[in-house]
């Protein structure tokens, strides 16, 4: 059966256009919180295949979505990397600094690992549960945004990771480096457990800017799309490349990928008339606006679904759903696209 997804992201016109949304398995769901409970920690859900299948399977269930995530995390790379990294309640990732090039150099190769076989066990599960016209989307993070936490040791204002790439230091170019090589790894081994497309969350990619925001953001990410490109032709990659604003003008025309996710604060109009036709657009609903009354909302989805052709739009938010979302918000989001296509 056709998945709407790839045909967006490969260029065909696809029977209707694809949602999905980012952090749609997550604390905001009932069905994931009894399951984290039953996990352990965070990490242990990462880990359990069964229980992480099920996890990204859970929104499937409830809404009438185009792709599903895997679950898992961007740190799952560190920490296969050989990094201490734990999930602390309330206060978010703990991570083990890596501050030199002898700390750089110790990271390992994370290929045979037994964190990346569990999570590719949990892609090949979800794959064999999954409806036929629904997608699978495999992710990992952008080297920045994983550096960035690998320097700072967690979730911070990244003025540690900002010195470090404003002063060029060898150790973290080296750094930058070695993410790029694992992710591509990293994704490679998701596609061949069943992953039809890859995204890279470069969540903080607008902390950097000009010059050096090309310099490590544009070009890592490239050499990721290139790395991938020459392993498995064909597999689509979804760049997200968040806050990184006029400059996604840049990642369009650089980094080759299929589609480019876009922040709220970008108007859809500018990247549809500013973006090179060649990529699809995913995004951009605030998930703020999620918390606002329906008319509220399906306002906003009329906003950027008239702003773009249903055969070039991946509709998603413009950053991850936030934890006390109410689950009948996605459903009436859904809803007004739906609704907006049929017209
Ligand atoms: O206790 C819990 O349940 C932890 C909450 C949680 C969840 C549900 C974290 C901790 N990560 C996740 C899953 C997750 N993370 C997914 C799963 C698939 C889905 O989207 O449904 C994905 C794709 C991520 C990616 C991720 N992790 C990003 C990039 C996207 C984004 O939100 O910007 C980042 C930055 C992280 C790091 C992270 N993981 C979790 C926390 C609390 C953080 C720190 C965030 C911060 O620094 O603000």
């Amino acid at each position: 059966m056709a998945k709407a997804l790839l045909d967006v992201l490969e260029g065909r016109k696809p029977m209707r256009r694809p949602i999905w949304f980012m952090r749609q398995a997550g604390r905001y769901l009932p069905e994931y919180r009894a399951v984290r409970e039953r996990a352990g920690s965070f990490l242990d859900l990462c880990y359990n295949p069964d229980l992480a299948a099920e996890v990204t399977l859970q929104p499937l269930r409830r809404f009438d979505l185009d792709a599903a995530i895997l679950f898992a995390d961007i740190l799952v790379v560190p920490h296969a990397m050989g990094l201490e990294v734990r999930f602390e309640e309330g206060e978010g990732p703990v991570v083990q600094k890596v501050l030199d090039l002898a700390a750089v150099e110790r990271l390992k190769e994370i290929a045979g690992g037994e964190q990346v076989k569990r999570v590719c066990e949990t892609v090949a599960s979800v794959k064999s549960q999954l409806p036929s016209d629904v997608g699978l989307i495999g992710f990992c993070g952008g080297p920045w945004t994983v550096a960035s936490y690998m320097i700072e040791g967690g979730s911070s204002d990244r003025s540690a990771a900002k010195v470090a790439a404003f002063s060029g230091e060898a150790w973290f170019g080296r750094l930058i480096d070695r993410l790029v090589e694992e992710s591509i790894e990293y994704l490679s081994l998701q596609i061949e457990a069943g992953a039809e497309a890859v995204q890279i969350f470069d969540s903080w990619a607008g902390e950097l800017p000009g010059g050096v925001g090309e310099k490590f953001v544009v070009k890592p990410l490239a050499e990721i799309v290139k790395g991938l490109r020459s392993r498995l032709p064909g597999v689509p990659v979804i760049v997200f490349a968040r806050g990184f604003g006029v400059r996604q003008k840049v990642v369009a025309d650089e980094v080759g990928a299929a589609c480019l996710g876009i922040e709220s604060e970008l108007p859809m109009e500018w990247a549809t008339t500013q973006l090179s036709d060649s990529v699809a657009i995913q995004g951009n609903l605030d998930p703020v606006a999620l918390l606002a009354p329906d008319e509220v909302v399906e306002e906003q989805v009329r906003r950027i679904c008239g702003a773009i052709s249903r055969h070039r739009h991946i509709f998603n938010l413009g950053h991850g759903i936030r934890v006390g979302t109410d689950p009948a918000k996605i459903e009436r989001v859904i809803r007004a696209v739906r609704d907006f296509d049929d017209r």
